[in-house]
This record gives structure tokens, sequence and C-alpha cells, in this order.
């Protein structure tokens, strides 16, 4: 008889590391953050016939239209995670302070930084959209925890990863020894094992940018992409990171969000987006950077910190840092 694949519980309980408290922590805090993508993934099927697409009608701390599925994903994480007791403090996308924790503010071992639903343009077409998150372990002792806990740089990280909900719905995540992808069987409503360190595709000469911002670019950027143009690229834009990011993990490419003129930063947000993104490049063999430094070596100085991000195979992005060091 085959053998089935392990389960997403089942494979990081057997791959934990001593960085967690408990053998098991890792294993119960990914199959929340499972859970709720469950959920979210059930939720979008069905979004047109639960009158779920759509605005919420007011807009998030970061100016951005919150959606419904903003609204209702953000819940359902936080809730999911809530459940463990094991989180001491979270902050979302969709949250200008920190989630309450209630009692295990004090208690709980982890923090986790999220982005309920990125890409959440692409819910009302029916278009791939995601979840990411972060886990860091806490650094504060028998308080309330706080921003020291969770405003740190990615290279503090325990475990980041993300879900994917497209043509199927994908489980991707690291805790510091190489990605591993699951995929939903939404029959056995479980997460079964389709991947084992995953490593970023060779160089495939694909690029994933808003060209229409480059009005707006600085000319690193301008130059970057006339070359790539010029050496006959192609271009992929999904519209949501999680799904960029995870088909030119697979298949080779670059994702760039520049900052500009107008947007300094970029668009993107270094804790929720950014971070955790980065982990997982560089455990596929993978890279990224805001230009000049490491995506995981920048230190927020807020929840909502954007940075530019060029993330994706690692020859890609030395030729992209290229033009910036040039330029500079
Ligand atoms: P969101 O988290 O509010 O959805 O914003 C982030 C998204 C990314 O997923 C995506 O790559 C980018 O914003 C698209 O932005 P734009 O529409 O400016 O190209
Ligand atoms: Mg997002």
């Amino acid at each position: 008889m085959p053998v089935s694949p392990p389960n997403l519980f089942q494979f990081a309980i057997e791959n934990s590391n001593d960085e967690f408290a408990n053998s098991t922590d890792l294993a119960i805090l990914l199959n929340a953050i499972g859970s709720a993508g469950k959920f979210i993934s059930s939720e979008i099927n069905r979004a047109a016939l639960r009158d779920i697409f759509g605005s919420a009608g007011a807009a998030n701390v970061t100016g951005d239209e919150q959606q419904k599925l903003d609204v209702i994903g953000d819940n359902v994480v936080a809730e999911a995670l809530l459940s463990t007791g094991l989180v001491c403090a979270m902050s979302s996308e969709e949250n200008a302070g920190l989630i309450d924790c209630g009692v295990a503010a004090t208690t709980g071992e982890y923090v986790v930084v999220y982005d309920p639903v990125d890409g959440s343009s692409n819910i009302d077409v029916a278009a791939p959209i995601g979840t990411i998150f972060g886990i860091y372990r806490r650094l504060s002792e028998g308080v309330r925890a706080g921003d020291v806990d969770i405003l740190r740089p990615g290279t503090d990280m325990l475990a980041a990863g993300y879900v994917l909900y497209g043509s199927s719905t994908i489980f991707a995540y690291t805790s510091g020894n190489g990605v591993h992808f699951f995929t939903l069987d939404p029959t056995l409503g479980d997460y079964l094992l389709t991947e084992e360190n995953v490593r970023s595709h060779g160089s495939s000469h694909v690029y994933s940018a808003n060209e229409g911002n480059s009005g707006k670019w600085n000319d690193p950027d301008l130059d970057w992409v006339e070359h790539v143009k010029a050496e006959g690229y192609s271009g992929r834009y999904i519209g949501a990171l999680v799904a960029d990011f995870h088909r030119n993990l697979m298949k080779g490419g670059i994702y760039a969000y520049p900052g500009d003129k107008g947007s300094p930063d970029g668009k993107l947000r270094l804790l929720f987006e950014c971070a955790p993104l980065a982990f997982i490049a560089e455990q596929a063999g993978g890279a990224a950077t805001n230009g000049t430094i490491p995506i995981r070596d920048i230190e927020p100085t807020q929840l909502h910190h954007r940075t530019p991000m060029y993330i994706g195979n690692a020859d890609e992005v030395a030729l992209l840092k290229g033009f910036h060091s040039v330029n500079n």
C-alpha cells in the first residue's frame, strides 16, 4: 500500500528545533494558521454566494480600502492563534496597534505578525490571494508583551510562511531548515506534504512589477527595467505578492516593488509581508533586498513600516542591486 505523505502537524512536530520552548509549539502555531487558511479558502470559494465580495466600507490604518474578506480573514487568523494560548503579541496589516492577547500577553512565548489577505484587490475577480505570517520568540519576561517583542528585524524570526489561495491551496513554511510545501486536500480537510526542501528555480528571465508606476520610478529602477526588457525578459504580474512570489520561486524570476518619487518607501509592509517572504526566499536559496541591504536586516521603526522590496532568484536580485549601487 502506498504510504501517504505526512500532514502539516506531523511534519512540523518531527522538524521542530530547540529555538521553540516545546517541541510541539511550532506544529500548534502552524496548525492554527493552517486552520484559519482552510476557513479563508472555503470563504473565497463561495465569496459571491455569501455576499463577501467588495469593500467593507472603511480604510485600514495605512489608508488601503478594506475588503470584507480582509476583515473576516483578520479575525479568523487572530482567533485561531489566540486559541493556542501560546501567543503573547500579534500585529496585522489590518490593525493600527497590537492585537489584545488577553492573559497570554504575559504568559505566551511567541509573537506573530501577519497579513491575513494579501492581494485583496484580486478577491472580486477570483484571482489568487494569500495569507503571510512570521513568528518570533518573545524577548520580554514577566510583563505584558509590547513593541520590544514585535519591532524586530526578520533575522530574529523563528518561522515564516504563507498560504496561497490559487487553483489549489498551498501552505508553505520555513523554520530555518528549508522550505516545505503542503497542499490542502479539501476532501480530507488536511494539508499534506507535497514538496520538501524547495529550492528557488534558476534564472528564467522573468520580472514581476507594476510597470504602470514607472513614470514615478527612480533612475536605478528605470535603468534596470530597460535592461531586462532589452535582454528579452518576460513580464508576469498577478498583483498579489504571495502569488507572484510563489510563481517566481517555482519557475524563476524576480518580484520588484520599488520606492518611487511619490512613495520613497514603496507600498509593501516590512513586518507583515516583506520579512516573512524574505526568510522563505533565503531558505530556498533566493534573496531579498531593499536595493542596498537585505530585507531581513532592516530594523522596523513602527508596526506599519514600509520598504521597497526586490525578491526572488539570487542572480536576478544581484543584477538589480548592481543598478542601485551604480546610481548611488
Ligand atoms: P494588500 O496587502 O493591501 O493587498 O497590498 C499588497 C499588494 C501586494 O500583494 C501586491 O503585490 C501589490 O500590493 C500590488 O500593488 P499594486 O496594485 O500597486 O501593483
Ligand atoms: Mg498585503
